[in-house]
């Protein structure tokens, strides 16, 4: 079906004037739809949602349909703007929050939330420092719904012990016949073994409480306003679940820190961070500080590595698998988001007195 049919099926008016790829996000494919309606033109985001990975799109739909309606009634509450600071879902015609096309294939539309952009490396640090505030926004939104309403889409999505299993199922079966390429990056992902367990043995135990979570809270899935500098809009609500906090806050330094983008083929380029990193604990604590408990603060800087680590052994599990998970646009691309954040790793676990010494700070 063209993509132009496929937008129609939803509540949208106007004249078809164009449909684009997107952003740069690696799991879904996202469109940029522009109409013209009485001279004025109208864009949305169209969004064919990945239904490999997403088996249950009925009840991932009605995950982002909850939160973000409840988001609406309180940013309306407070006097905001609700088309700009939440996502809101445009139903098809017939009522649904998303569209499935003859070939089974799953499409969503999206309000477009004008005059923000997602940001792929921290061009400035206030947009980094904004994020956090967002992100931890966010989290006391979910901290106050009723987590029983949601399905967990994506079970065991930041279970750093069974993405550790997978690593090494991964090594063995070599799919991708390219083990040899990548020795050293096994050895450094195996020799931390020791530390996969450290926040899922927390979670399991009771002593770390478990929340619902963004679970993907990278710079890029956060909007900025292009004029202000503010943050406006926390999207890609795709991974919300039960999780720790320290994961998300881990993510959101993960991506941040780095001067250079995820896939940096030089890794001379790449370095942890520290003024970053103090800006983000300062932005987050500043909001989310009152309500996180004295172990999530203890784990944050381990969250930080965690979350490095589990994305880089992600990464190259999926080199080992052929580029089957996250969407590749050149040869190695894979191979390189690895050493980025294999590089970030090592850099934060040899400062990780530093980050402890900023986050008692705060
Ligand atoms: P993915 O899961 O593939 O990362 P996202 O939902 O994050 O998909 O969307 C990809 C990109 O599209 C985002 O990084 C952002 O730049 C842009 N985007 C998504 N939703 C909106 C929206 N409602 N308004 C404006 N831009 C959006
Ligand atoms: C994917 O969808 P996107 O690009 O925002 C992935 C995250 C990874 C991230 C790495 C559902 O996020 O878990 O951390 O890539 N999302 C999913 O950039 O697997
Ligand atoms: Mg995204």
């Amino acid at each position: 079906m063209e993509l132009s049919e496929i937008l129609f099926k939803f509540n949208v008016n106007g004249k078809f004037l164009s449909c684009e790829p997107y952003g740069s996000g690696h799991i879904n494919r996202t469109y940029l739809a522009t109409l013209s309606d009485n001279g004025k033109e109208v864009k949305y985001i169209l969004q064919k949602i990945n239904s490999t990975l997403f088996k249950n799109v009925d009840g991932l739909m009605n995950n982002i349909k909850l939160v973000t309606e409840y988001n609406r009634a309180e940013i309306i509450k407070r006097g905001g703007d609700p088309d700009r600071e939440s996502l809101t879902i445009v139903n098809t015609k017939d009522g649904m929050p998303y569209y499935k096309t003859p070939d089974g294939e799953y499409y969503r539309v999206y309000i477009f939330i004008e005059g923000a952009k997602g940001y792929d490396v921290v061009e400035k640090p206030v947009h980094f420092y904004e994020s956090a505030v967002a992100f931890g926004k966010f989290a006391q939104l979910l901290d106050r719904f009723d987590s029983s309403k949601l399905y967990t889409v994506l079970p065991d999505f930041h279970n750093t012990v069974k993405r550790f299993e997978n690593l090494k199922k991964a090594i063995e079966e070599n799919r991708s016949g390219r083990k040899n390429n990548v020795l050293k990056e096994i050895d450094f992902a195996l020799e931390r073994e020791g530390i996969v367990s450290e926040i899922v043995d927390l979670l399991n135990s009771g002593k770390m409480p478990s929340r619902v979570t963004h679970n993907d809270t990278k710079l890029n899935n956060v909007l900025i306003d292009v004029k202000t500098d503010k943050a406006v809009c926390v999207i890609d609500l795709d991974t919300m679940m039960p999780g720790s906090i320290c994961y998300d806050f881990g993510d959101s330094i993960r991506f941040g820190c780095n001067p250079c983008l995820e896939d940096e083929p030089n890794t001379e380029k790449v370095n942890f961070s520290m003024p970053l990193f103090e800006e983000y604990t300062k932005g987050y604590l500043s909001v989310f500080g009152n309500t996180i408990t004295k172990i999530e603060r203890k784990n944050l800087a381990m969250g930080a590595i965690l979350m490095t680590y589990e994305c880089g052994i992600r990464f190259l599990s999926d080199y080992l698998d052929g580029d089957v998970y996250f969407r590749t646009s050149r040869e190695n691309q894979n191979l390189d988001r690895t050493r980025t954040q294999f590089k970030l790793v090592s850099d934060m676990q040899s400062r990780y007195d530093e980050m402890l010494d900023i986050i008692g700070k705060y």
